[in-house]
């Protein structure tokens, strides 16, 4: 996996590079389409590609190896073959998603234990039992196990579920470096910066992260909850740590600001659920501010959903025509509202990817932000 810097912005420390993976190159900045569950909620693999422009897509360790489960995925030749996408992939450790998702867990030296959300049994994952439903899913990218703690956490227990993620990571690297992949083309893990909103403690898990040499880099336990300002003052302080030649990563962010103010900082790689999962209640990001199609004012609004962007659902469907959809919890509704969401998100990187490269980056995003982030 290679990761080449193209440009850094004077005025800022946003950059534009490449990533190469075993299934093509990933031009960054860029944004990952969320697929939980081997798919990108309502969104066809062909209209990722074709429409929406996607690079790379997300996956859940957790959500997958309770289904379809691992012997289905293995004798399937991996994820890629399984659901068609042929593009890289990355998947998160399922970590962070037995605790949003599962009630019952409890987390030991060992690993976490929990039970399925969906019939209840008992599951144990740790570092090693993680590492190879990696291999076997046949992520690009394998994200190490940690623990995202939540927000607010008090100082000590931010600091033992710090290092307790540190350990984890040692085990991972160690699972990962002694078993091979089992589809023929590479897979590299980035681990994970915690150390909630404290700032001795992040910098001292973005020294250990970076002392471990990985092809890429993350940074978690943000976007949970904190200001945004303490994420940006999170951000800054890790990617100055972080090496800059390698790519890095904020999981889970978040809105276009948030994404442009990261950018900015450094940060190459985001996801991030809003664009889908607001698409299926009606909220829609565009190139003109922010849309609830819900709303009476778009009932008999027959321009296209956003004249700004070219792919295909963003200009043929009208507002109202949306509104209707969405309204009669229609099908088509949610498949519009996220292909344009997405669209607008992938539009959105690849506009700053842009200005990175002209120079012009810092100016465009002042610019830009009050606009995006107006509510029509
Ligand atoms: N850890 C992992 N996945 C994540 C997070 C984390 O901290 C976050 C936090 N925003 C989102 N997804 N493994």
């Amino acid at each position: 996996m290679q990761f080449t810097l193209e440009t850094t912005d004077p005025k800022s420390r946003a950059r534009a590079g490449r990533l190469t993976t075993g299934h093509g190159t990933i031009e960054t900045p860029i944004f990952m389409p969320v697929g939980t569950a081997g798919t990108v909620k309502a969104v066809h693999q062909r209209e990722l590609r074709q429409d929406i422009g996607a690079q790379i897509i997300l996956g859940n360790t957790y959500h997958l190896y309770l289904r379809p489960g691992l012997d289905t995925l293995y004798k399937a030749g991996g994820l890629h073959q399984f659901g068609g996408w042929d593009g890289p992939i990355l998947t998160d450790s399922g970590g962070y998603q037995v605790f949003s998702l599962s009630d019952i867990r409890k987390i030991t030296e060992e690993g976490v234990k929990f039970r399925s959300h969906i019939d209840g049994s008992k599951i144990d994952f740790t570092p090693e039992g993680v590492m190879d439903i990696q291999r076997i899913i046949g992520a690009d990218i394998i994200m190490a196990f940690d623990e995202c703690p939540p927000y607010p956490s008090d100082y000590e227990y931010a600091r033992k579920s710090m290092e307790l993620t540190h350990r984890w990571l040692k085990r991972c690297i160690e699972r990962l470096d002694s078993t091979e992949p089992h589809y023929g083309y590479e897979q590299q893990l980035f681990p994970i910066v915690q150390g909630s909103t404290y700032s001795d403690l992040r910098q001292q898990s973005a020294e250990f992260i970076a002392s471990q040499n990985r092809a890429g880099n993350a940074i978690g336990g943000l976007s949970v909850g904190e200001p945004a300002e303490e994420m940006y003052r999170i951000t800054e302080l890790v990617c100055g740590i972080l090496p800059a030649d390698k790519p890095r990563y904020l999981m889970g962010v978040g809105t276009p600001a948030n994404i442009l103010e990261c950018i900015a900082l450094g940060v190459d790689m985001f996801d991030c659920v809003m664009p889908t999962r607001n698409a299926r209640n009606g909220m829609l990001f565009t190139t003109q501010g922010i849309i609830n199609i819900r709303n009476e004012k778009w009932k008999q609004d027959f321009s296209p959903i956003d004249p700004g962007l070219s792919n295909y659902a963003s200009s043929f469907y009208t507002k109202a025509y949306l509104r209707h959809l969405i309204h009669s919890k229609e099908m088509l509704g949610a498949q519009i509202a996220s292909v344009h969401n997405l669209s607008f998100y992938l539009w959105l990187v690849g506009q700053a990817r842009e200005q990175i490269k002209a120079g012009t980056f810092s100016a465009w995003k002042e610019r830009i932000i009050p606009t995006l982030m107006q509510r029509l």
